[in-house]
């Protein structure tokens, strides 16, 4: 009889910046969907990994890292976008880094409702000694706010099935609520716009990524190939420049890097043209922010 039963849910992966949720939703589902960066805070937009197997479809909602330091309007409303989060689904996956657990991740827990399943995803565990994990993961003992507590290597894929066998049974039982074959709830233009952000995150400073955000103005397919138009949006007249690059060659090297991912990802020729423009001060304007997209 078991086989007949399927069940399709919501899981909110949610935790602190940087401890791998995209790369953990990205290894779940088995595509690079959601960008990822060693800087925190690369994640801006929620997005949903869809993984469909024959008893289950996994809907991962990845999110921003939730953030208790900086508050300008960006961070606000990434903040909004993880509360909403932890409403509208039907179990949290909270992911923490081995060996680390604080003020910070404990502040999380206490935002996910009462009577909602969470089970917490122990990542990179590849970067620590088994020596050192297993008393790490004997602190989440029985009193643990968590039904299961997983060690797991997302960038290895190690134990990303145990995860994903503990949380089949705590979704719902009904149908699906995707295609099969559907991969995320997100546009070819959303997916587009985010792999470039990804490059600047990757191949830029520190400070650069944090105020620039990605805008397709024009986004066609002919003759089977995509011509993608893109602006790159700054907020200081400063970093125009620095993404250019000596002899434009930064530039080229951020918009090559996203066409080989994104040919790829939709498996066909790619077409992209970047252009930068300044914008002063969107980081902190609502207006500017709902304008470009950030709800
Ligand atoms: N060693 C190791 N590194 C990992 C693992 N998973 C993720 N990382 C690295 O951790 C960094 C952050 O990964 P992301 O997936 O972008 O983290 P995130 O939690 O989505 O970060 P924000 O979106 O910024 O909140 C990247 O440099 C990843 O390569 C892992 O299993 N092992
Ligand atoms: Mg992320």
């Amino acid at each position: 009889m078991n086989a007949e039963i399927h069940r399709c849910g919501l899981i909110a992966v949610v935790g602190r910046p940087n401890v791998g949720k995209s790369t953990l939703t990205n290894a779940l589902v088995g595509e690079h969907l959601s960008i990822t960066s060693s800087k925190p805070q690369t994640t801006r937009h929620q997005i949903k990994g869809i993984l469909s197997l024959p008893a289950a479809q996994f809907i991962f909602v990845d999110t921003p890292g939730f953030q208790v330091r900086h508050q300008d309007a960006l961070n606000r409303v990434m903040n909004k976008s993880v509360k909403r989060a932890l409403r509208d689904v039907d179990v949290v996956l909270m992911v923490v880094e081995a060996g680390h657990y604080d003020l910070e991740d404990q502040r999380i827990v206490t935002q996910i409702p009462e009577d909602m399943p969470a089970v917490l995803a122990v990542n990179k565990i590849d970067s620590m000694p088994n020596a050192q994990l297993l008393p790490f993961l004997q602190t989440f003992n029985e009193a643990s706010r968590f039904t299961h507590v997983v060690p797991v290597s997302a960038e290895k894929k190690r134990n990303t099935d145990t995860l994903l066998a503990v949380l089949q049974p705590l979704l719902p039982e009904r149908e699906s609520f995707f295609d099969e074959d559907s991969l995320t709830d997100r546009s070819e233009r959303f997916l587009a716009a985010e792999r470039i952000r990804e490059k600047l995150f990757r191949q830029l400073g520190e400070e650069v990524p944090y105020g620039a955000s990605v805008v397709i103005e024009k986004f066609e397919v002919v003759g089977g190939v995509r011509r993608i138009f893109a602006s790159i949006i700054v907020d200081r007249a400063g970093h125009k420049p620095i993404i250019i690059g000596a002899g434009g060659r930064k530039m080229k090297a951020v918009s090559s890097a996203a066409r080989v991912d994104l040919e790829k990802l939709f498996g066909g020729k790619v077409y992209l043209e970047v252009w930068v423009k300044v914008r002063a001060g969107w980081t902190d304007n609502a207006a500017l922010l709902a304008g470009m997209g950030y709800d």
